[in-house]
């Protein structure tokens, strides 16, 4: 059936498997959102505290990262940056990324530096060595020097990539907002210096776009917490039950944790994740 009557029949063309919170899911949620089609892919939540399915693991062949997208075929693809592009080459009307080749270069450079960023950030915030926290402050702010010359090489007096929110900012913005763990549980800002100014008015308009917003600080803060305490990806930590990223009870109703997770290890009752 073509995607339309899909649509009209309130069925949809492709379902995206995906953990709700993973950034990288995310990007998918904020290029829907950019283009008008959010109804356009079903979202099929999956529980990153649990084991996966033996159905989805037939259909992933055996990894359990996610996001995975299953398309109108059945054909499935993995790797958020890997379905980004399929997704802006299936609904080209409303370009997201630049359409000339230089720029569309451009933007290609900059996606590459996710990696670096991103590892940086986790390193930075799964880290439990308080001797380290220096260190670790010093990198961070290494990556956003190296952001702040590339925006100031290629569009000094602007406040995106180019002139509007398009693929760099689909590609970095859900860091942006998860890096909102570092401020709570490590401090971490930029400093108000030249050498930031540019990447801060980047992020600034980044974090403020209406594409972007599927998650909250609070939401981020909460949910974290085992990341802060050192246990990634649903991980269970030593005297818990709950992971802080279970389903219920719900984030909204749980307490804000604790700030000091050098000093302190809460308890699932302190984070409210025992009724
Ligand atoms: N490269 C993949 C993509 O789609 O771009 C990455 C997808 C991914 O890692 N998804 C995670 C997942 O499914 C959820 S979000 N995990 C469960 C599993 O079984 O693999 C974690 C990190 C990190 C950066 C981000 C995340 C994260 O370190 O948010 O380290 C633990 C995971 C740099």
């Amino acid at each position: 059936m073509p995607s339309e009557a899909l649509q009209q029949t309130g069925q949809h063309a492709s379902t995206m498997y995906h953990i709700p919170v993973c950034p990288f899911s995310q990007r998918l949620e904020i290029l829907l959102s950019l283009k008008g089609l959010d109804d356009h892919v079903h979202f099929h939540v999956v529980d990153i505290t649990k084991p996966r399915e033996d159905w989805l693991l037939e259909k992933t062949r055996g990894t359990t990262a996610l996001p995975a997208l299953e398309t109108e075929e059945g054909q499935i693809l993995k790797e958020s940056l890997v379905i980004l592009g399929y997704l802006e080459d299936s609904f080209p009307e409303l370009a997201v990324a630049r359409r000339e080749p230089y720029q569309r270069a451009v933007e290609g450079m900059m996606s590459v530096m996710e990696g670096a960023f991103v590892a940086q950030g986790y390193r930075y915030v799964m880290n439990q060595d308080a001797n380290r926290r220096d260190e670790l402050r010093r990198g961070m702010l290494e990556q956003y020097a190296r952001l702040n010359d590339f925006l100031v090489q290629h569009n000094p007096s602007g406040t995106y990539l180019f002139e509007d929110f398009g693929w760099a900012e689909t590609v970095f913005t859900p860091f942006f907002m998860r890096f909102w763990f570092l401020e709570y549980y490590e401090d971490f800002d930029l400093p108000d210096e030249e050498g930031y100014a540019r990447v801060r008015r980047w992020r600034e308009a980044c974090l403020a776009h209406p594409a972007a917003r599927q998650v909250t600080k609070e939401q981020i803060v909460k949910l974290y917490y085992d990341y802060a305490k050192g246990a990634g990806n649903g991980a269970l930590l030593p005297g818990r039950a709950c992971s802080s990223f279970v389903f219920e009870p719900d984030w909204k109703s749980r307490p804000w944790p604790p700030k000091d997770k050098y000093g302190h290890d809460a308890t699932d009752v302190e984070l409210g994740l025992v009724r």
